[in-house]
């Protein structure tokens, strides 16, 4: 669908010229300027006091070398990001990805969605994303520990706990934000909530592991729930086997369904006997193996090599959450074949566009990303509330506080759909009633 707004049209053609190699950061830009196009059409004064130039564009972007020694003795030079998007509602919050495919086109499409995102949470924090190239996958601890050190020897002094807050993502888990944690003390001699997903005992806040899977089970069991259907008795496959999929996979469970499949970067696991997630757990979190692993010690189970084909598995309810554009335009046709009834983002941006027209067309409900996947980076302010309290509350306290958010936030997000005279648009009453409360703010400001 084309914007419909003649000026967000050029802005995204000048976006394209300006940084032509960046296909994520055009792709998410695209879609949100699509959903906003009827708010700048009701209100010109958001493109005439620069609101709309000004919110593609990253406040600032950092680029850093990150030297590092193997086990061997050999050199090593990765290459470091952190883009700060957004400060206009709190301070720069978003995760670090570690992973191969890491460049400024990722880095940028992370930090844009996660704007509107953290927005959407209600809580007051900015927006940013950072990482590296640098893969942990086969490294020991001591080498990803020297690696994590050299890379906050340079991040130390662009963040802080009032002014950028990393925390996890793709391939950065509790390990890594261990050591991150433990250079930044040690550079600057402060214990504050700099960092979030730290462990339990130095800080970390009780159900952030949990967060992101659970709220977005509890984001999909709202949208359910409206259209009349449940996840009782529903059959679910999630792609995936780290932080967000196994959580989701545990309340998803817990919730009534039946998860029958999920994956790793090499292929899938299809348990028609539902998945047995302390299994699951046991190979990915404790002895970081394959998930084809799985098969050798649940024979019931089977393994097929690559991942696309996840989706052709016939299930009720789809939640990809491995990566961005895992599940395109023909996976889309085979869920909507297979009976699907709902899709909901775990991953950032795992649809394609073709994906997600095809789902909204057959009337599959459809959860978008920074409206489903905003219960991780909301446990993470509320773990940087617990830090400046320091205070922390109990398992139970956290949890209810994120099923309240993630209720609320679905209730926004479907409201705005209905008032811009979309009814059922999650996509845009989740990029609307995101981007209001920032716009408001950035008018507030004035321009410079
Ligand atoms: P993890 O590193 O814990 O797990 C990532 C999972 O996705 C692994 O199973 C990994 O397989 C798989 N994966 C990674 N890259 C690919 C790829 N190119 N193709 C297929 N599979 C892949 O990361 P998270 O669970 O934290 O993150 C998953 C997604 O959720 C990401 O999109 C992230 O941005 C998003 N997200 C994360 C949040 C959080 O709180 N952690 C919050 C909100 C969103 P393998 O082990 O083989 O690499
Ligand atoms: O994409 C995301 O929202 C995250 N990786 C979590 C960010 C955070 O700051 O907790």
């Amino acid at each position: 669908m084309s914007i419909q707004n003649e000026y967000l049209n050029g802005l995204m053609e000048r976006i394209i010229q300006r940084d032509p190699n960046e296909p994520e950061f055009h792709q998410a830009a695209r879609e949100v300027l699509t959903s906003l196009a009827p708010v700048c059409n009701a209100r010109p004064e958001l493109i005439r006091e620069g609101v709309m130039d000004c919110l593609v564009e990253p406040e600032r972007t950092i680029k850093f070398r990150v030297p590092w020694e193997d086990d061997q003795g050999n050199i090593h030079v990765n290459r470091g990001y952190r883009i700060q998007f957004n400060s206009a509602i709190g301070p720069y919050k978003g995760g670090l990805r570690f992973h191969p495919s890491v460049n400024e086109s990722i880095i940028k499409f992370l930090g844009f969605e996660q704007t509107f995102k953290n927005s959407l949470t209600g809580l007051p924090i900015g927006s940013g994303k950072g990482g590296s190239d640098f893969d942990p996958k086969g490294k020991s601890d001591s080498e990803v520990m020297r690696f994590c050190q050299s890379f906050m020897n340079e991040l130390f002094k662009y963040i802080g706990p009032d002014t950028d807050v990393p925390a996890g993502d793709i391939g950065v888990g509790a390990r890594e934000i261990g050591y991150l944690f433990g250079q930044y003390k040690r550079l600057c001699n402060e214990f504050t909530g700099v960092l979030t997903g730290k462990g339990l005992s130095y800080g970390g806040s009780l159900a952030r592991k949990e967060a992101t899977g659970y709220g977005l089970c509890y984001f999909t069991d709202n949208m359910l729930s409206d259209a009349g259907r449940s996840f009782d008795g529903a059959t679910v496959i999630i792609s995936g086997s780290g932080n967000v999929a196994t959580y989701a996979c545990e309340k998803a469970t817990q919730l009534g369904g039946k998860v029958v499949a999920m994956s790793d970067s090499n292929g899938y696991v299809y348990d028609k006997e539902g998945i047995d997630l302390a299994l699951i757990k046991q190979i990915k979190e404790v002895e970081r193996k394959r998930i084809k692993e799985y098969v050798q010690r649940k024979p019931s189970a089977q393994y097929f090599e690559g991942c696309s084909k996840i989706w052709t598995i016939p299930c009720h309810i789809a939640l990809p959450c491995a990566t961005q554009n895992e599940l395109n335009g023909e996976a889309a046709k085979a869920l909507i074949a297979n009976g699907c009834f709902a899709v909901a983002e775990g991953a950032n941006m795992p649809c394609t566009p073709e994906a997600v027209e095809a789902i909204q067309e057959a009337g599959v409900l459809f959860a978008p990303a920074k409206a489903a996947n905003a219960g991780g980076v909301a446990v993470s302010a509320l773990e940087m509330s617990q830090n400046s309290m320091r205070f922390s509350w109990s398992f139970e306290e956290v949890d209810s506080r994120l099923k309240t958010i993630m209720t609320d936030l679905y209730h926004n997000a479907s409201n705005a759909a209905t008032q811009y005279g979309m009814p059922g648009n999650l996509v845009a009453g989740a990029n609307i009633s995101g981007f209001l409360k920032i716009a408001d703010s950035m008018l507030a400001y004035g321009l410079v």
